[in-house]
């Protein structure tokens, strides 16, 4: 912490902070926020948030423990290091271990908190849940049990609680093998100590990463298909009660861009003092470096009368966490129609593109494209890049999984150069995931512009593993920099 945002948290006045869906999150020491496939609980006393999640670290995927984060407004994060670290030698929780999709919730019967998993050991034999205990919910959690709910197979894993009287639900599918397949809602004890019946089974539909939204009238299950680490197009179903009946399954973002390339996970429900707001909290995995992965949080906008629900996209967007209210935030837009390409980089016509023009062929150092005349605050200020990437995604050398190319081999990424005003010592990386041809999607980076409406950044490509080609570009848009400037 440092200047002005110093003197602000001494006079205790809170600094307004965006929330920036996919961009590197930094914590208040400066690390990559760690918390993957986990919850957020509010603690009732304080008003805080805890962020819980799957630790994850450069060169280790699994077995890296629960890590726990706090804040309060949902956009600086201060680390408290492990709620639950793995004990070697530990049938349940070493370091070898599968330890996933982390929930916490607070009992007010046994005045704790309640941690449960998808523990597993490391081939995915178990198919378990594990359950441990704390008085504090920071922790240190103390491992209880690992447990098959009513004798199944419990996979991806969630839990819901029911803001009306309180009571929580596991939420888990039971695998992929072929009487696996379903997911279920069962219901815990009052305590949260165990797990009771099952309240509903989706048969057969083959989704995971279950989630529960709730408003006053409705209950919205939220799951995403079995691609792995790849993302898709994630649906909900509706319903009156848990018991169901619940409606079919409906797509909850714009088709094709695989739920703004993110997998379900959780949902956080702010009641405001003037307006309730649920967050979409999904992860955007990255298989090529799991530890790299970002969070894709978004504002939900239900519909109870047309029974609707979706996921808006913001590329920065302001959440007052007192009221519940939410606002984009406005930037000023610069279009790659307007830009200089140099090398093999040139304007295509392109009519889903925002203005009937894109620019493609961007590789490596010589075929760039430079927008000019931006303006800048001599701030960090985060800036998006919209880009259409159509490598596509397959199931690489598994034969006949690809969508788009039989046996194709898909590529996670492109990987784009970023230089800001000529300064080639600062590249900037910015990974471009997948999209699908003709669906633009965005990425953020944080950079410094000058002050003034001198700055140009160059874009070109880096090497992903397989080639320098970046992403074709669309445009990008400058956000205001934070009031007190975010730590990077
Ligand atoms: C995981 O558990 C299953 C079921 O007990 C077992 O078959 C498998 O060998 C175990 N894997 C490892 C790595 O221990
Ligand atoms: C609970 O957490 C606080 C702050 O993190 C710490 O001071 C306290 O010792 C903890 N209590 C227990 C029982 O672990
Ligand atoms: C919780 O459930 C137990 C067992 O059914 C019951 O005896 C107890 O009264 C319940 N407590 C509360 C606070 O609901
Ligand atoms: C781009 O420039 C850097 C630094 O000079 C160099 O290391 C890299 O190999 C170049 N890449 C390409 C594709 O030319
Ligand atoms: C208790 C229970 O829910 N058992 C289920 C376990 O999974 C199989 C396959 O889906 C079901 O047939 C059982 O009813």
């Amino acid at each position: 912490m440092k200047g002005l945002q110093l003197l602000l948290s001494l006079a205790g006045l809170s600094t307004a902070k965006y929330i920036v869906p996919g961009g590197r999150w930094h914590d208040t020491d400066g690390n990559l926020v760690s918390a993957h496939a986990g919850c957020v609980t509010i603690e009732k006393s304080t008003g805080k948030f805890w962020l819980f999640g799957e630790y994850k670290v450069e060169g280790h995927t699994e077995g890296g423990g629960v890590s726990v984060y706090s804040s309060d407004d949902l956009a600086t994060w201060e680390s408290h290091g492990l709620a639950l670290a793995p004990i070697p030698g530990h049938p349940y929780i070493s370091p070898e271990n599968i330890i996933q999709r982390p929930k916490v919730v607070y009992s007010k019967i046994s005045n704790e908190y309640h941690m449960w998993w998808h523990a597993d050991n490391s081939t995915y034999g178990l198919l378990l849940q594990g359950y441990a205990r704390s008085p504090n919910i920071s922790g240190p959690y103390t491992f209880v049990s690992a447990t098959a709910p009513n004798g199944n197979w419990s996979q991806d894993f969630g839990m819901f609680t029911d803001y009306k009287d309180g009571r929580s639900y596991s939420l888990y599918s039971n695998g992929d093998s072929k009487n696996g397949r379903d997911v279920y809602i069962a219901a815990y004890n009052n305590d949260t100590t165990a797990l009771g019946d099952v309240v509903h089974r989706f048969d057969k539909f083959d989704l995971e990463a279950p989630s529960i939204v709730q408003t006053d009238k409705s209950y919205y299950a939220l799951m995403s298909h079995k691609t792995g680490y790849r993302p898709n197009n994630v649906v909900a179903f509706r319903a009156d009660s848990l018991s169901g009946p619940w409606s079919q399954p409906f797509m909850v973002a714009p088709l094709n861009t695989r739920t703004f390339s993110s997998q379900s996970g959780f949902n956080l429900r702010i009641e405001g003092t003037k307006k309730t707001t649920n967050l979409y909290l999904g992860d955007q995995w990255d298989s090529n470096s799991l530890w790299e992965s970002r969070y894709i949080w978004l504002p939900i906008d239900i519909d109870d009368k047309k029974k609707s629900l979706e996921v808006i996209w913001n590329d920065v967007y302001d959440l007052n966490v007192k009221t519940g209210e939410w606002a984009a935030v406005q930037g000023e837009t610069y279009y790659a129609k307007d830009t200089k390409t140099r090398g093999a980089s040139f304007k295509q016509e392109a009519n889903f593109a925002s203005q009937g023009t894109i620019v493609t062929g961007i590789y490596g150092n010589d075929s760039t494209v430079t927008f000019e005349g931006i303006k800048g605050s001599g701030k960090p200020q985060w800036v998006s890049f919209h880009y259409q990437n159509i490598d596509d995604m397959g199931y690489g050398d598994q034969p006949g999984g690809s969508p788009d190319r039989i046996g194709g081999s898909w590529q996670l990424r492109r990987i784009g150069s970023v230089v800001v005003n000529g300064d080639e010592k600062m590249v900037e990386t910015l990974f471009q995931r997948d999209t699908h041809k003709g669906i633009i999607l965005s990425t953020p980076l944080l950079l410094t512009l000058d002050k003034g409406n001198k700055n140009k950044i160059k874009v070109g490509g880096l090497w992903n593993g397989f080639d320098y080609k970046g992403a074709d570009l669309d445009k990008i848009v400058v956000y205001p920099a934070e009031e007190s400037g975010r730590k990077s």
